[in-house]
Formats: structure tokens, C-alpha cells, sequence
């Protein structure tokens, strides 16, 4: 039996999840279809996002204590069209402080949801959030600082996907929990009462908190969805609080059509795709060459699954099923896969007027940790920064022009981090010293930054004032909260 053939087997006989705890499932579960906030069709009436304390069973039996928005665990899809201005009621019925931020969009500071626009506990925020960039698969979380980790890992967060006439007419499966589906991957930590945990511990700061069981839309891997034949398309988010996943199929490359921004300039094919806290892409499977497929995932590049699979195979990189696609008889979408999507130029470095670096910091110093506590920031025993400095939530790091187009290179300390900017969408020009992989050339808000530069080219096509800037930062939502994270403004 190959490896392939046993995790076939192993999901089916319910071996898994692989954390050896007492939820074992007596088959493999549906896949919960996210409901969709549709207003592409317009209209003036607000759109309500309620956050809210609630309980969620994820497949374990027992009651988790959880966040969600409008629903008992993460928010709805909320589906809209380029050229909409977007009229949100955002009440805060969580019982604590936050804020809902618009990870990926183009909108000015002070609807951006960061740090600074707090919603106090009952409070309503109703920001009017202007869509004006193209068809792209974003997504909301909480943004409080030293709270985001825990806010976001408990369910506060969504996806906000944005259409445009070219996305509507695209020759692409669309029919959304037919052969469109969308895919919100996360890692849990289960305590013995089989309840979600979360503790932190100045270990926990230094790795970002990481779970052993993976969790697809709020159930716990794996699990099944029936497809007809024809392609089918899967829109996947990396909502974990720290862990890179690497994402393959377990039979035939997958065929990479959008990431972060929207869609890649043609269709890429590969073996598997590294996957980074943020990050978003949209993948294509043909269910016409095999009864079954599965969409595989491990966790980072260099961590094993524990439990029986993890012992069987050596604990190192394996791949567990997250989604198995079962094929019925009927035809979907027939069409083939597609070749050119987009017109997006190759990315232009001689443009840029400007060049900023930022240095990524991690502990081992100790004035860098009594700044990161004294500063407000959430920490272990480590202090987190960046440029030397933990986040400061009264001093403004950068002022950018409007309409610049900049080089911005990052480099970090030691480990692998993934850097957000908001505000805007960039190309990569290097990631970690090298060209990015092909399906990382398109537009994106997220970069891997390790030892080598990271370069991306940005432009910011909108306002960010002092009162309400933007935000950069790393994405393993621990270092934000701990300090690795920094503010500009836009003018
Ligand atoms: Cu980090």
C-alpha cells in the first residue's frame, strides 16, 4: 500500500483527526457551505455583520466557546461587485472591544477597520466601504490589538469576495456550493474536554500559536463534498493564527488561477502551493480523470502530523486529506481549463521612486521586550519590532505620497514570516532572495520573508491620515500583537 492509497484509507476507515483525542468521527463529514451575503445585485440597505459570543461544535461532540459573525462560528461570504460602495453595520456583541478589519482591500484609512477604530462592546460601527479594484477573494478579521490572535482564532472572521464584469463572465465554474466553493483552512488546539483552547506561553509568542488538528469552514478534517464532472473551483484562505500550510492534490497538479489580488495573468500548474497565514488562492480541479481527488494538506514545510499517520510516516511534511471531492455521474461545468486570464504586464522595479526597507525583529533583546509591554503590545518574554522599534500606536513609522509607486524590501532575523500590508495590492520582485514561485507572480498583499530581502512593488492609490493609518505587519497574528507590526500614512 502507498502512502497515497493508506491516507485514502485511513480517512475513510476514520482514523483521523491525528491528535489521538476521543472524537474520532464515524465518517467523514460534509463539507460546511459558507451562506453567502449576496449584494451584487445592489440596493441601499446596510449590511449587517453581527459579532457575537456563541458556542460551536466542530465535529468533536462538545460545545466550544466561540466568536462569529452572524453565525456560530466565522461570518458569512459576503459577495460584491467592483464600483459598489459597501454599507456595513459591524455590532459588537462579543462582550470586549475590537474591530473588523478589510484584509486585501483598497479603501482609505478610516474605513480600514485597524487598530484604531475600535467598536466598544454594543456599539454599531457603519463605515461605507468603497469598491474600486478588480474581482479578488479578501477576507475580514478582527484587528484589536493584542487581541487580534486570540479574537480571530476564536471565529472572528470572514470573506469579503469582490466581483467584476471580467470575473462574471469568465469562462469559470461559478456556481457556488455546486462546483464554487470556498475554503477557509485553520489549525485547533482541543483540550480533554474536546473543547477549542487556546494558551498562550512565551513559547507560544516566539512559533505564533499552532493547533495539530486542521479544520476546514469550522469542522474538523476531513471532510467530503459530492462534485459533478467537470471543473470544480476551490477559493482556499489560510485563516490559521501562524502556520504555513503546503497545499497539494493527491492525484495531478493543481491548476492555480487567482492568488491575494485576483486573477494570475495565465493559469499555473503545480505540485503544491506554500501557503502562508493571509493568504488566498483559487485553484481549479478536473474531476473528469479521476472518480475521486483530494485537496491534501500539511502543516508548514518541516512539521509532521503527530499521532498514528505522523508515526507511520515518519512525523516529517505528510499531507493529510482536508477535502475529498467524490464525483457523481452528471456533467457541471465542461469546459476546459483556461489558459490566459488577465491582463497584468510583468511587474515594472524601474518605476518606483522610492525604497523603504524594514528589518524584522525577534526577541533577544531585552529593551526591545520592555518597549514591546511598555508600548502596549501583547508578549511573552521576547520582544517583537520592527526597524528596532515594537509597534507604538501613537507614532506614525512612515508618511507615503500618494500615488507613489515604492519599493518596499523586508528581511527578518531568523524565522519565516508572513508580511501584510493594507491599503493596497503588489507584485513580488523577490521573495526570500529568489524569483517567486509562478503562481506567486500575480497581485498579492502577502509576501514570505526569511533571511534574503523581499521586495514588492506597491503603489497606494488612497488616503491614510495619522488618526487612521494603515498598518504593515507581520501575519502570524502572535508577532503582531507582540509588537511586529508598524504604521504609515498615505497624502
Ligand atoms: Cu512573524
Amino acid at each position: 500500500m502507498n502512502r497515497r492509497d493508506f491516507l485514502t484509507a485511513a480517512s475513510s476507515a476514520a482514523l483521523l483527526p491525528l491528535s489521538g483525542a476521543t472524537w474520532a468521527q464515524a465518517a467523514t463529514r460534509p463539507l460546511p457551505i459558507i451562506p453567502i451575503t449576496d449584494v451584487t445585485a445592489g440596493g441601499d440597505r446596510r449590511i449587517k455583520l453581527n459579532l457575537q459570543a456563541a458556542t460551536h461544535d466542530f465535529g468533536t461532540g462538545a460545545a466550544s466557546a466561540t466568536f462569529g459573525i452572524n453565525h456560530s462560528y466565522l461570518g458569512p461570504v459576503v459577495r460584491a461587485k467592483q464600483g459598489q460602495t459597501l454599507p456595513f453595520d459591524v455590532t459588537n456583541g462579543i462582550g470586549e472591544v475590537t474591530t473588523l478589519h478589510w484584509h486585501g482591500l483598497h479603501i482609505p484609512g478610516e474605513v480600514d477597520g485597524g487598530p484604531h477604530q475600535e467598536i466598544k462592546p454594543g456599539e454599531v460601527w457603519s463605515p461605507d466601504v468603497p469598491v474600486t479594484q478588480r474581482a479578488s477573494m479578501n477576507w475580514f478579521h478582527s484587528h484589536m490589538h493584542g487581541k487580534t490572535a486570540r479574537q480571530t482564532y476564536t471565529g472572528l472572521a470572514g470573506v469579503l469576495l469582490i466581483e467584476d464584469d471580467a470575473s462574471l463572465s469568465a469562462d469559470l465554474p461559478s456556481t457556488y456550493g455546486v462546483d464554487d466553493f470556498m475554503l477557509i483552512l485553520q489549525d485547533k488546539m482541543f483540550n480533554c474536554s474536546s473543547q477549542m483552547d487556546y494558551v498562550l506561553t512565551g513559547e507560544v509568542f516566539e512559533e505564533g500559536f499552532t493547533g495539530d488538528t486542521l479544520v476546514v469552514n469550522g469542522a474538523v478534517a476531513p471532510v467530503a463534498q459530492t462534485v459533478p464532472q467537470g471543473l470544480v473551483r476551490l477559493r482556499i484562505l489560510n485563516a490559521c493564527n501562524a502556520r504555513f500550510l503546503t497545499l497539494s492534490l493527491q492525484t495531478g497538479p493543481m491548476t492555480v488561477i487567482a492568488s491575494d489580488g485576483g486573477f494570475l495573468a495565465s493559469s499555473v500548474q503545480t505540485e503544491n502551493i506554500l501557503m502562508s497565514p493571509g493568504e488566498r488562492y483559487e485553484v481549479l480541479i478536473d474531476t473528469r480523470t479521476a472518480d475521486a481527488n483530494a485537496l491534501m494538506v500539511s502543516f508548514g514545510e518541516d512539521e509532521g502530523f503527530v499521532g498514528i499517520l505522523g508515526s507511520m510516516f515518519g512525523g516529517g511534511g505528510n499531507a493529510i486529506p482536508a477535502l475529498t471531492l467524490n464525483r457523481r455521474a452528471e456533467a457541471g461545468f465542461t469546459g476546459s481549463l483556461p489558459d490566459r486570464l488577465a491582463n497584468l504586464s510583468s511587474a515594472d522595479s524601474t518605476e518606483a521612486t522610492v525604497t523603504r526597507s524594514f528589518q524584522l525583529n525577534m526577541g533577544g533583546s531585552e529593551e526591545l521586550a520592555t518597549l514591546a509591554t511598555l508600548w502596549g503590545n501583547v508578549c511573552g518574554d521576547g520582544g517583537m519590532g520592527i526597524n528596532g522599534r515594537p509597534m507604538k500606536m501613537d507614532r506614525i513609522d512612515e508618511h507615503v505620497r500618494q500615488g507613489d509607486t515604492e519599493i518596499w524590501r523586508i528581511a527578518s532575523d531568523d524565522q519565516l514570516h508572513p508580511f501584510h500590508i493594507h491599503g493596497c495590492s503588489f507584485r513580488i520582485l523577490t521573495q526570500n532572495g529568489a524569483e517567486p514561485p509562478a503562481y506567486a507572480q500575480g497581485w498579492k498583499d502577502m509576501v514570505h520573508v526569511e533571511n534574503e530581502w523581499s521586495e514588492v512593488l506597491v503603489r497606494f492609490d488612497h488616503p491614510a491620515t495619522s488618526d487612521a493609518p494603515y498598518m504593515y505587519h507581520c501575519h502570524i497574528l502572535e508577532h503582531e500583537d507582540c509588537g511586529m507590526m508598524g504604521q504609515f500614512t498615505v497624502g
